[in-house]
């Protein structure tokens, strides 16, 4: 097999990650625990390429800068003791670079192709990586992006303080009623990077260590949340996490600072959800969109209340997703004329 297929989903944290210890590349500075968004997809085609040729990632047709992908492909050439390079060819099905967390998706589907390309070598069925091969992708992954490491496993995963890899929580089955409506106040591409405005709030920001040393407790109590399903108790401990991390970033020097008034629009609209005995629990990442928990016999109705309350924003349904999925690739045929 020379080439493979791979489908993820973005990571989205239920208790973020932002900032990264001072050793080592993408170690994180704080617990983090996620879902992975299904319902959102990234399709990426990974190819072995001939002797002597670059590595190389296109993204909807466009060329990526190498540098970006240069950690990635040594780290990925150290650890699978590979002398091999490849191309990615990656396609979203949502807004890419606007705080949809596509970098996760993107590393995650690139470094699961060339491990499978890699183990599966001479094979003609790709399959999921097994679970020590998966782990080793998660830490290729995390090269990448951090957040990618976790997006190597559908379900709901786990990435410790300064670990090199994710780990599995559960399944999608654990929750499946358990509902995330992203909601899109813009899609331009966001002008503040993730990595550049996570280093910026530690090198600056007066309440990044406070943000650190909370971290863990509410990361701990998270998992127990989650664990009993409780979401009344998850989404408080969400909200705890992003308005800390934001509060922490907005702190930074200059601040960094990725609300725009929908977005308060959109929070204000689940507070008024919520003070109606609704469960509606929404969280933020490095960019304006809005994401709110909830179950599904209430999503409807979250929904229409939400866009009610603030105009011209759209809306993408996701759930718990699967792990990723793998296939054959074969170049299209061309027809002789
Ligand atoms: C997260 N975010 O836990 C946090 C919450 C955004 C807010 O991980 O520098 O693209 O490549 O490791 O993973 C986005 O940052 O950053 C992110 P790098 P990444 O999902």
């Amino acid at each position: 097999m020379k080439a493979v297929r791979v489908r993820t989903s973005p990571s989205l944290a239920l208790v973020k990650y932002w900032g990264k210890l001072t050793r080592g590349i993408n170690l994180p500075a704080t617990p983090s625990i996620a879902v992975t968004l299904g319902g959102l997809d990234t399709t990426t085609v990974v190819h072995t390429r001939s002797h002597g040729q670059p590595d190389e990632v296109r993204l909807a047709g466009q060329l990526q800068d190498p540098a970006r992908f240069e950690p990635f492909f040594t780290e990925l050439q150290r650890r699978l003791r590979s002398e091999l390079h490849f191309t990615g060819a990656s396609e979203n099905s949502f807004p890419s670079s606007a705080g949809l967390a596509s970098s996760s998706s993107g590393f995650s589907a690139l470094a699961l192709g060339c491990v499978c390309l890699v183990s599966n070598h001479g094979c003609i069925t790709p399959v999921m990586p097994d679970a020590e091969l998966t782990a080793l992708a998660s830490e290729i992954a995390r090269v990448g992006s951090a957040s990618a490491a976790r997006a190597v496993y559908g379900g709901f995963t786990y990435l410790p303080v300064g670990a090199k890899h994710a780990e599995r929580l559960y399944g999608p089955e654990h929750w499946p009623d358990l509902r995330i409506l992203v909601v899109v106040t813009s899609t331009a591409p966001k002008a503040d990077s993730s990595r550049g405005a996570m280093e910026r709030t530690r090198l600056s920001s007066p309440y990044f260590g406070p943000w650190v040393h909370d971290a863990k407790a509410i990361c701990a109590e998270a998992i127990i949340a989650l664990d009993r399903r409780d979401l009344q108790r998850l989404g408080e401990l969400a909200r705890l996490s992003y308005l800390r991390m934001h509060a922490s970033a907005m702190a930074a020097e200059p601040p960094v600072l990725y609300w725009l008034p929908a977005s308060l629009g959109v929070i204000q609209a689940c507070a008024s959800l919520r003070a109606r005995g609704f469960a509606a629990w929404e969280t933020m990442d490095a960019g304006p969109q809005v994401k709110v928990l909830c179950l599904a016999p209430e999503l409807d109705q979250v929904r229409q209340e939400i866009a009610d309350a603030v105009p011209g924003l759209s809306f993408i349904e996701a759930r718990p997703g699967n792990d990723p999925d793998f296939s054959e690739w074969h170049p299209p045929r061309t027809r002789a004329v």
